[in-house]
């Protein structure tokens, strides 16, 4: 899978390409990541891809005609071939694991890294085919969520994580061990590992006592309660089996601790 990044920074992502996961896709030929300087496609000698915005205002924007002008030269290498142009954007929908895994599916994706106040928003409504934001935080560009989003392709990708073993073995294990990642929904319950007591600390008695049955229950009911607790939007929709929703029904039966709402100045 090659992924083109549209950037004026193509030195940011170098460094981050020479290690783990990344590193590794890319010296197995399994993703190639190509970096694009908009610079290169300013069309004076200044190299200019800002201006002022119409209307007035602070701060600078980007112009149109480099980023047309770099995606276009992308279109040409694969003629008759449509692939995502992904316009990083604090106004974008949600980067989501559903877009990684539609994503991964893809021959080639383009991604264009916004600076400044923003992009022409001509560029949304005519090049980009999404507007993604990597969640509700200010950064200072795409940079970042550009990598952010590479990173969760590619480990998707067959063979960059054994993925063609991990697959098979999913659609058996993960139900009944437990979600491994937010692909089932929920967050993942707790992990442990020697020594079963550390200056003091347990580890919970059930995951010691070898009942694989009570394991299982123990991991659904921890992976549960922390969803609920922490991110019961991802429990909308969720496929719930009746001990689950037992269980949850107990939680909700539990005495809480009370919210206390800190009095302002405090
Ligand atoms: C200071 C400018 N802000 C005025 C309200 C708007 C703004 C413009 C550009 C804020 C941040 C940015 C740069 N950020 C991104 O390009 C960006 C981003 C982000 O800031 N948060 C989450 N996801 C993304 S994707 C691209």
């Amino acid at each position: 899978m090659t992924f083109d990044v549209i950037t004026i920074f193509p030195d940011f992502f170098r460094s981050i390409l020479e290690y783990g996961l990344l590193k590794r896709a890319l010296a197995g030929g399994k993703a190639n990541i190509r970096l694009h300087d908009l610079r290169d496609f300013a069309d004076n000698h200044h190299r200019t891809v800002d201006d002022r915005p119409f209307g007035g205002g602070p701060g600078m924007v980007f112009k149109p005609e480099p980023i047309v002008k770099a995606v276009a030269k992308l279109q040409a290498e694969s003629p008759g071939q449509r692939f995502p142009v992904v316009l990083l954007s604090p106004q974008g929908s949600l980067f989501t694991q559903a877009l990684a895994e539609e994503w991964v599916r893809q021959e080639r994706l383009a991604l264009i890294c916004g600076r400044y106040e923003g992009v022409d928003e001509r560029i949304a409504e005519h090049v980009a085919t999404h507007e993604i934001s990597i969640g509700d935080f200010v950064l200072s560009g795409g940079e970042l969520p550009a990598a952010l989003i590479m990173e969760s392709v590619i480990r998707l990708l067959p063979g960059v994580l054994g993925n063609e073993e991990s697959a098979e073995q999913d659609s058996f294990t993960a139900p009944r061990a437990g979600p491994r990642d937010l692909r089932y929904g929920l967050l993942d319950f707790p992990h442990y590992t020697r020594p079963a007591e550390f200056q003091g600390w347990g580890v919970p008695e059930v995951l010691l006592s070898g009942n694989h049955e009570e394991i299982r229950r123990w991991r659904r009911q921890r992976a549960l309660e922390k969803t609920w607790r922490r991110r019961p939007d991802l429990l909308a929709g969720f496929p719930l089996s009746d001990e689950d929703r037992r269980w949850l029904e107990a939680l909700r039966g539990e005495k809480r601790e009370p919210v206390v709402i800190p009095s302002s100045g405090e």
